[in-house]
């Protein structure tokens, strides 16, 4: 529908006077970005485990799980979130760290 061939040689496409274009313009999929925790030596354990079950929608197990990650190895996936999602999530985190005075860093890179 709308897209019938007219000559333009590519269907989905009309050409006039040698410019050729959509007939629907394609929609592009957001970049994704990823949502990071980093591990410090003064945040409670509890407290990151609280943090990814409030802002991340992780049940316990899952919690304690990224929380031992960023533990061990310095860094863990919270999620992967459209810009303005993961933007919101990042300060989130950030003020409720530090609203209760913890050192927790959250940060979002492209994925
Ligand atoms: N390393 C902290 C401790 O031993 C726990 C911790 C885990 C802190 C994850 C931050 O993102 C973090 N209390």
């Amino acid at each position: 529908m709308g897209d019938k061939q007219d000559g333009s040689g590519r269907p989905g496409h009309r050409e006039e006077s040698g410019v050729l274009t959509r007939v629907k313009p394609k929609l592009q999929k957001p970049s994704m970005y990823k949502v990071l925790l980093l591990n410090d030596d003064y945040t409670p354990m509890d407290f990151v485990v609280m943090v990814l079950e409030r802002f991340f929608g992780k049940d316990e197990n899952e919690a304690v799980e990224i929380m031992m990650t960023v533990h061990r190895k310095g860094v863990g996936l919270c999620g992967v979130y459209t810009y303005e999602v993961a933007e919101t999530k990042v300060g989130q985190v950030m003020g409720f760290a530090k609203k209760h005075e913890h050192p927790l860093q959250c940060t979002m890179e492209k994925d």
